[in-house]
């Protein structure tokens, strides 16, 4: 079908590109939509025709992506992905419609600004931290690299907690994100789907493997789209979010009658409640039952519209893996592979060998993480429950697995063990990343190191099965984003650089930035425009060091390395006030799992380290600490632009890549760092005279595991390190921190002791580079200048070439 045919055929009018047409119909939207008018609309009212009018515009794109994508009869790249982190939409979408100047004309007549209309955009906060956050990214890039793409979600009532500092320790609060109503989503409860959970499975008489399963309790899933525009280019793809429902019939009329309103819509209560709450936990297998509920709703309806979408264009089953590819983001959607299983055998009939040949061929799967304790595993009770058919086709896959394994190994009993889905050690489970590499044709780690160390290390016996299947991708992140929209000043700087802003859609033309790197003037511009953001974030002085550590609280993490070298700059500045000190604000940010004390315990010892500073009359001309409440898409824009100093100090061999590293870099940040996740190839690229570089690797950390770590030897051995760690003890932080101290002292499970001197030592360079400001500012250009890679498009060309073998569909331009 033309694309003309789609809006001419029905008379539809054009929407206008010009200021006059945009005013119209932002007039026209407050009018007819918001039902008000001029005079009486109030902010929000403007907020919502205005993103109403901008979404129109968008929508007029994806009637002509859907067109062009069908049309083509594609491989379809469906994302799965328990989380996203979108970020604010309006902003986003003004850029990817090019409408921003024809709003803020439009909206004068209403005497409202952008600034304070954009301040009504709620950011969806369906996520927890870096993963959420790159799925966002990908699905950006693919639209902007014209890939045929759906990303699905669940559609949280609550996103992250909302976070804020109560006597310096964390307090979370409920993210009723769309209290006033989401612009940006479109409804569409005719791709209503039915889940169902619990019951029985039957034998079906004359077949050996078919089951009818009847579930003993059924939800609906309602879908809602929003749209995910690609830059400089016309196709806009969705993100499909599914939220629960009960059926018509779960309202008790007869009970609600008799007075027993609590009674009468338990039901629907219980429906609901799968997609309610987004799990505030991205590190501790904390989910129970609800959580796995909600990974089978989400997998369930996704992959049954997923199948509707299929068969619109196709008939024969064996084309399914041709026109479908489906990224698993981590294994919280895994369950999708016996879902799948389970739809082709026992409803589409299909033959078990021939199913599983289509499986294995429809699904890739990206791991995150390398810490045993976030790899997931359902108790198998739990599982034979909700999902009795699951487990039986999961015991399915498992046996047919273990055969192959036999195969390879005969007779390697601990072999077989150690690779079962089930795992038996005590309590039975379900062991979900094993299932995830069994049943895909790819798998994949987010950074070299990550990828190296999942194939020697968490899945070596897998790697050692099927070598071939084991890829790296390294991460990236949307320029669009977190250069052009969190960073508007220094797109600027670039864009006069490279004569337009061409490097927007082609990082790598950053490069050309290079010869810029020995101007002077350009150097003054540089150092202009990170100054002009440290004025605007308004954290401290802005001509001070800008130190930020800004990301989800964990020890691997290691913010309390950061802390001891706070505490120890305090007694160093306090000792000799007259010092030639280089003014520095520390930055923090990010939030903890709401259960896990000891993320928690740091906060508040920063906090309380704060406190002391800000006191000490001394000190505090020298040092700031700041702790910035509610981290999240938002702020990291705010924050990261304004950063001269990136902290990337995990633990070597924990961090599977970090994406903030990236961003930070990216604007101009230097990092230090240790050799740990993407951290390396940041290295590798802007070079190792541009990056501070310290700790143990991920080998000689794994060593000193080995060989009998004692954090106490450091303690005894470092003066200044006892200090820090005495004066947390004696009290001189108001009594806040102990337990920070005792496990450092006790047991100190990420060394962070091991690597306090080095780090101290590594900060002594830093403040030597600073001192010479022509040297950091030619570091600071390098940086960004060599980040190129780091483009979330690179990310997403690379799955599109190795695992997803999918080629763009250009979407034609309107003439
Ligand atoms: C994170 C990793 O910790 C981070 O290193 C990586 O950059 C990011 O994913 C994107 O790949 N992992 C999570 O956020 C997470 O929830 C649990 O992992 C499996």
């Amino acid at each position: 079908m033309g694309r003309m045919d789609l809006r001419q055929g029905i008379g539809l009018r054009r929407l206008g590109s010009t200021a006059d047409d945009f005013q119209q119909d932002l007039l026209s939207s407050l009018y007819y939509r918001k039902g008000t008018t001029v005079e009486s609309a109030s902010a929000r009212d403007a907020y919502e025709a205005l993103a109403l009018t901008v979404r129109d515009r968008l929508a007029d794109r994806r009637a002509r992506t859907a067109a062009a994508q069908f049309a083509h009869n594609p491989r379809w790249v469906y994302y799965l992905s328990a989380e996203y982190l979108l970020g604010a939409q309006l902003e986003q979408n003004l850029l990817y419609s090019g409408t921003g100047d024809l709003a803020a004309q439009a909206l004068k007549p209403l005497g409202r600004s952008l600034e304070e209309i954009e301040d009504l955009d709620v950011e969806p906060g369906l996520g927890n931290g870096g993963l959420g956050r790159l799925a966002a990214c990908l699905i950006d890039s693919m639209a902007t690299r014209d890939i045929p793409a759906v990303g699905y979600g669940i559609r949280y009532d609550f996103g992250i907690f909302k976070q804020s500092l109560e006597d310096g320790g964390q307090a979370e609060r409920a993210d009723d994100w769309a209290f006033h109503g989401n612009p940006w989503e479109f409804p569409a409860p005719d791709d209503r789907q039915t889940v169902g959970f619990y019951g029985h499975t039957e034998p079906v008489p004359g077949s050996p493997v078919r089951k009818r399963w009847v579930p003993g309790e059924t939800v609906l899933g309602e879908p809602s789209h929003m749209l995910v525009p690609g830059y400089n280019t016309e196709t806009v793809n969705i993100v499909r979010l599914w939220r629960a429902r009960g059926s018509e019939a779960s309202f008790d009329l007869s009970r609600f009658s008799a007075g027993q309103y609590a009674e009468a819509v338990q039901e629907a209560v219980r429906a609901e409640n799968i997609s309610k709450v987004l799990y505030p936990d991205d590190s501790t297998e904390l989910g129970r039952e609800l959580r796995l509920k909600q990974q089978y709703f989400l997998c369930s309806c996704s992959l049954r519209d997923i199948i509707r979408r299929f068969r619109l264009r196709n008939e024969n089953w064996d084309d399914f893996a041709d026109k479908t590819i489906i990224q698993l983001n981590d294994t919280h959607p895994t369950v999708a592979i016996p879902e799948l299983m389970r739809l082709l055998v026992d409803e589409y009939e299909l033959d078990w060998d021939r199913a599983w040949s289509i499986t294995r061929r429809t699904f890739a799967y990206t791991c995150h993480t390398l810490l045993p304790e976030a790899l997931e595993t359902w108790p198998v009770h739990m599982f034979e429950r909700l999902l009795p058919r699951h487990l039986e086709i999961i015991y399915l896959i498992n046996m047919h697995f273990l055969r192959e394994v036999e195969a390879h190994f005969p007779g390697d009993a601990d072999r077989i063990r150690r690779m079962s889905i089930i795992g038996e050690n005590g309590e039975r489970r379900v062991r979900m990343a094993h299932l995830a590499v069994v049943g895909t044709e790819a798998v994949n780690g987010v950074a070299e190191l990550h990828s190296k160390l999942l194939r020697e290390t968490v899945l070596q016996d897998f790697a050692d099965l099927w070598p071939a299947k084991f890829q790296n991708v390294t991460n990236g992140i949307s320029p669009r984003r977190f250069i052009r929209l969190a960073n508007p000043r220094l797109s600027e700087v670039i864009s006069d650089g490279l004569g337009g802003d061409g490097w927007l859609n082609d990082l790598d033309r950053l490069a050309e930035l290079e010869s810029l790197a020995d101007d002077p003037a350009f150097r003054e511009r540089w150092r202009s425009v990170k100054r002009a953001n440290k004025v605007d974030l308004a954290a401290g002085d802005p001509d001070s060091l800008t130190d930020v550590m800004i990301k989800r609280f964990h020890e691997y993490k290691r913010q309390q390395l950061k802390l001891l070298h706070v505490i120890t700059m305090y007694h160093r500045i306090r000792e000799n006030p007259n010092g030639d000190w280089i003014p520095r604000t520390v930055l923090f940010a990010g939030k903890a799992a709401p259960a896990y004390h000891a993320a928690k315990h740091i906060i508040r010892l920063i906090n309380a380290v704060a406190a002391t500073i800000a006191a000490d009359p001394v000190v505090a001309p020298h040092l700031r600490v700041v702790f910035a409440e509610n981290y999240n898409v938002t702020l990291a824009e705010r924050i990261i632009p304004a950063a001269d100093l990136s902290e990337q100090i995990s633990l070597a061999g924990k961090e599977a890549s970090g994406t903030g590293n990236m961003k930070l870099a990216l604007n101009g940040a230097l990092t230090i760092g240790t050799l740990d996740g993407a951290n390396i190839e940041i290295r590798a690229h802007v070079g190792e005279e541009n990056f501070f570089l310290f700790g143990l690797d991920a080998f000689q950390a794994a060593e000193a595991r080995i060989n009998g770590y004692h954090p106490r030897e450091h303690y005894e051995r470092d003066a200044e390190l006892r200090a820090a760690l005495d004066a947390i003890n004696a009290g001189a932080f108001g009594g806040v921190g102990r337990e920070v101290a005792e496990s450092l002292l006790g047991w100190d499970e990420y060394l962070t002791l091991a690597d306090y001197r080095s780090y101290l030592d590594c900060q002594e360079e830093v403040e030597r580079a600073w001192r010479d400001r022509d040297r950091w500012t030619r570091m600071s250009i390098l940086n960004t200048a060599r980040c190129g890679f780091f483009s979330a498009d690179r990310t997403v060309a690379d799955y599109a070439a190795r695992i997803w073998r999918v080629a763009p569909v250009p979407v034609p331009r309107e003439d």
